[in-house]
């Protein structure tokens, strides 16, 4: 029988799952909360709804991650370190040293019962996250960001409120489900050296040699903490002039699910600058290996980049965000619409407001708040 808990009892609780994602959430929860984070934190503890940048250290004075703090509430802190095993291993056993309690997650941990549909969904998805900006979305929803939104345009029922909570959906449902990035290009164009740049790796194999990679590779990236799935495939799939049948299958089959496609155009040969994307999905063109020719493009607009030296992917990495993130507060922990049934909600909401049907529109937003 599992003993009884003391009322006393601080726990320390992993949110996030082991070993996946860019980042670990643990949640200390507890009367010597404040007492152990006094002891470990190198920052200032900040003040209730607020987050501080620190280190976490080990009693002799060891460094064991950089991590964002958040306090809920004095007895209740997120600790949001880099995720992976270790690291996260390290982060609980330092709390246990200094008195905590581990314990598995559950809601009971956490500053206050979810009380609505909203608040239950932002923690049943929030050890999904895959990234701290994501996990800190949820964490403001879970306790109760959007639901308050949702409970004031309820009252006010006017469409600019409803508009503006609609413009964060887009970017808010990508954050919990990152969208698929799709690199397409001749072989050669440098697809596989773009894609391993943002992974600051060597994921997909480089080489000189055209069509290495054969089947679409997809993996998590996190640009400026926003997570996308890169997605290198081999031929050009969506060009005109095809060159190897099964590569291009294969990435024409991938540009259906796509949310982006970068279109990568080597600079240092002309035979595929006139190039044509055929996409329903926003396609940017980059122009690939800038270090290779002396002038770039007279497009003052294009984006130039060079996996050899780094020149032009944070530029890259901004013209991405723009695209799928637009619309998403930059701090996360305002009320952000995450899923699409909150969307479709507050569309129909919208569109009963608009004939003039106000308590349907406000049964909608109701709805949402159950
Ligand atoms: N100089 C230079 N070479 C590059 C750059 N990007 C890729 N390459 C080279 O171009 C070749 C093809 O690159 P790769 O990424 O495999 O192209 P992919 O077939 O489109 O995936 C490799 O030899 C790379 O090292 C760059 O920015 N500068
Ligand atoms: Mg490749």
């Amino acid at each position: 029988m599992k003993a009884p808990r003391s009322a006393a009892e601080t726990l320390i609780c992993r949110v996030t799952p082991s070993g996946t994602g860019g980042i670990a959430v643990v949640e200390l929860h507890g009367p010597a909360a404040a007492q152990i984070l006094a002891a470990t934190f190198s920052g200032t503890i900040p003040k209730p709804g607020r987050i501080a940048y620190g280190k976490l250290r080990s009693p002799e004075e060891e460094t064991l991650d950089e991590v964002l703090l958040e306090t809920v509430n004095e007895t209740h802190y997120a600790i949001n370190g880099h995720g992976g095993e270790a690291a996260c291993r390290a982060l609980l056993d330092l709390f246990v040293a200094h008195g905590a309690v581990e314990r598995p997650v559950e809601v009971a941990a956490l500053g206050s019962q979810p009380c609505d549909a909203i608040e239950r969904e932002a923690l049943r998805v929030l050890p999904q996250a895959r990234s701290r900006r994501a996990a800190f979305m949820l964490l403001a929803q879970a306790e109760g960001a959007l639901s308050e939104r949702i409970r004031r345009a309820a009252a006010s029922l006017t469409l600019a409120v409803l508009d503006d909570l609609i413009t964060t959906a887009d970017g808010g449902i990508r954050l919990v489900n990152p969208p698929r990035v799709l690199l397409a290009g001749r072989p050669n164009a440098g697809k596989s050296s773009l894609a391993n740049a943002f992974h600051h790796r060597d994921r997909s194999i480089v080489t000189a040699e055209a069509g290495t990679t054969l089947d679409p590779v997809e993996e998590l990236a996190l640009i400026e903490d926003y997570p996308v799935l890169l997605v290198d495939t081999a031929g050009t799939g969506l060009a005109r002039h095809a060159l190897d049948e099964q590569a291009d299958a294969a990435a024409r089959q991938a540009s259906k699910s796509a949310d982006l496609i970068l279109h990568v155009i080597d600079l240092s040969t002309t035979s595929s600058q006139d190039e044509k994307i055929f996409s329903t999905a926003p396609v940017l063109t980059v122009w690939s290996k800038r270090d290779l020719v002396k002038k770039p493009p007279r497009n003052e607009e294009a984006i130039v980049v060079s996996c050899k030296t780094g020149e032009g992917l944070d530029v890259l990495g901004g013209a991405i965000i723009d695209v799928l993130f637009s619309g998403l507060p930059v701090d996360p922990a305002v009320g952000i619409v995450f899923t699409r049934e909150q969307k479709d909600a507050i569309l129909k909401a919208r569109a009963a407001l608009i004939e003039g049907r106000c308590e349907e529109a406000e049964q909608h937003l109701q709805e949402l708040l159950r």
